[in-house]
């Protein structure tokens, strides 16, 4: 491309063909508006998008396989100020502050799914692309964990750089560097950071056993440094507070990464922790209807009902099927099968938690759901929700129906999974996204010139964040595609993360009941779409 062809494109313009099949597609809908096609989804091809939307998230040194080329490196001085080597890691949303608690969170979720979807995330020949999306998040975990007692758990604050509307590659916003450590204690960021460690060293216990050992020593340290040295994070880390306040404090993540640590080594003294501890740490007897980067608790309740009994004591038995009742309270409220408190539902049937990225409760309870779902049929049991008993396959369409309201399934017919199907959100809130890629333009975009030029035009974004979940729809389904509508265009990685494994099921399950060695089992599932 020469010289003169780069400067154009540094020059919004619109791309008046880009409006055309949308305007087709309007006029061929129009003509059958009665008639409701039975919509079937590609859920191998939203699995592949998925994973590629942690590339484009991807802060540091591009490798030479980066496969989304419209981002390039950025953040490679992150540290340097400090004298610490923070360059990597992942971007959490649309903006260019890397956030410890919600980037840690994002790998326990990518962790989860593949160490629970392994073998159906590899049938779609995307196991590689999510190790990877791991591997970067758990790379820069390490180098942020300098000492047993020390971890840098921010880089950038969201106020300078929200005062700025500029691509990564361009950032002149502050990149300090902000630690957690025995004086400034942050137990939350410290122990989900342990958690992430400890699943994606599950994850590479097989195919690359050096490198799990290592994150499970870290995440030993990580779990004793939260335990040991107590604090709310954001009390800490006063720069977190505007963007990932802890509400629901550590208590919730000392439970969860105790008993993911448990996990990965078997060692007793995390199980001990996690059952001596459910009660005065709320996880036997919060019963919650959310979980998110914040409130863990239906996430940890759902790990401790899915150990096994054997070998325990009856006392620990005990304390197991109470973390069980909780955590089959959290699945019925979703199914809408407690009468007296379940989650909200849009009219068109999406899970709704509130106005603000609702979907990420969304995806948030479709691993859960998923996950729940698989262990009651490896079990062979089912689900009791008191008026009802429920088993695995109606969790999964319950599921499904979520996933493919994500896909398109929906009021406004429009995938809120970014670049999947015919229509899908052009103006997602994402600097990089809505501003000339630097493949093409490589002149400097200053911070004020990104709001002038390009986040306040109408086009669509240049580039496609593709596999990014939005925000989504409000509380009737209504969704309004504009850059300044962050609370319904703007994507997180966690938003995300938790879809990869349940697309990986999902995949599987439509493939399976298309061949014709379909199980009969399978079958409610089939009749349900
Ligand atoms: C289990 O973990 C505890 C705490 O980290 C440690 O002190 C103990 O040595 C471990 N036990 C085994 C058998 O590795
Ligand atoms: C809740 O369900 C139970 C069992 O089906 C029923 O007896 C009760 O009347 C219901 N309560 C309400 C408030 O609907
Ligand atoms: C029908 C049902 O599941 N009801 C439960 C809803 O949740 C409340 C609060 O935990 C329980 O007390 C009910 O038994």
């Amino acid at each position: 491309m020469g010289k003169k062809n780069m400067q154009s494109q540094c020059h919004p313009f619109a791309h008046p063909k880009r409006f055309l099949p949308r305007f087709l597609l309007v006029f061929v809908l129009s003509l059958f508006p009665t008639l409701s096609f039975p919509q079937s989804f590609d859920y191998g091809d939203a699995l592949h998008k998925s994973l590629l939307y942690f590339e484009a998230q991807r802060s540091g040194r591009l490798p030479y396989n980066q496969r989304v080329t419209w981002r390039h490196h950025s953040g490679l001085t992150d540290g340097l100020e400090q004298g610490v080597d923070l360059v990597g890691g992942y971007y959490d949303a649309g903006d260019n502050v890397k956030f410890g608690l919600p980037m840690a969170y994002t790998i326990t979720l990518l962790s989860w799914g593949v160490s629970e979807f392994e073998d159906q995330i590899a049938a779609a020949g995307e196991l590689q692309h999510a190790l990877q999306a791991i591997k970067w998040g758990t790379d820069y975990l390490i180098k942020a964990h300098t000492h047993p007692h020390v971890l840098w758990a921010q880089v950038g604050d969201g106020d300078t750089d929200h005062l700025c509307w500029q691509r990564p590659e361009d950032m002149t916003t502050s990149r300090r560097a902000y630690k957690l450590d025995e004086e400034n204690p942050g137990s939350e960021v410290a122990a989900e950071t342990a958690a992430a460690m400890a699943a994606a060293s599950i994850v590479f216990r097989r195919t690359n056993p050096h490198y799990s050992h290592l994150l499970l020593d870290h995440a030993q340290q990580l779990f004793e440094f939260g335990e040991k040295y107590r604090g709310k994070y954001d009390e800490s880390i006063e720069a977190a507070k505007g963007y990932y306040p802890s509400v629901s404090g550590y208590l919730d993540e000392l439970l969860w990464a105790a008993l993911w640590v448990y996990k990965a080594t078997h060692n007793h003294t995390y199980f001990n922790y996690a059952t001596e501890n459910g009660e005065a740490y709320g996880g036997t007897t919060w019963a919650i209807t959310e979980f998110s980067w914040d409130v863990k608790y239906a996430g940890l309740q759902l790990l401790a009902a899915m150990l096994p009994m054997e070998g325990r004591n009856k006392e620990q038995k005990q304390i197991l099927q109470e973390y069980r009742s909780k955590a089959e309270y959290y699945i019925c409220a979703c199914l809408n099968k407690n009468n007296s408190t379940n989650v909200k539902r849009t009219p068109g049937g999406l899970l709704y938690t509130r106005r603000w990225n609702n979907m990420q409760y969304v995806s948030n309870a479709a691993l859960l759901l998923t996950a729940y779902s698989s262990h009651l049929h490896s079990t062979n049991q089912m689900l009791n929700c008191h008026t009802d008993l429920v088993g695995p396959n109606e969790i999964l369409s319950f599921v499904k129906s979520q996933v493919d309201y994500i896909l398109g399934s929906n009021p406004m017919g429009v995938s809120y999974l970014v670049g999947y199907g015919p229509s899908y959100p052009q103006r997602v809130h994402h600097r990089g996204a809505s501003t000339a890629s630097y493949r093409d333009c490589k002149v400097f975009l200053g911070c004020m010139q990104g709001y002038h030029t390009w986040f306040v035009r109408h086009a669509p974004n240049p580039n496609v964040l593709v596999g990014a979940l939005v925000g989504g729809p409000d509380l009737n389904d209504e969704f309004r595609d504009g850059r300044d509508n962050f609370a319904q265009t703007e994507a997180c990685t966690y938003n995300t993360a938790p879809l990869v494994g349940v697309f990986a099921k999902l995949h599987e399950l439509e493939k399976e009941s298309f061949s014709s060695t379909a199980s009969p089992s399978l079958l409610p599932l089939v009749s349900f779409v």
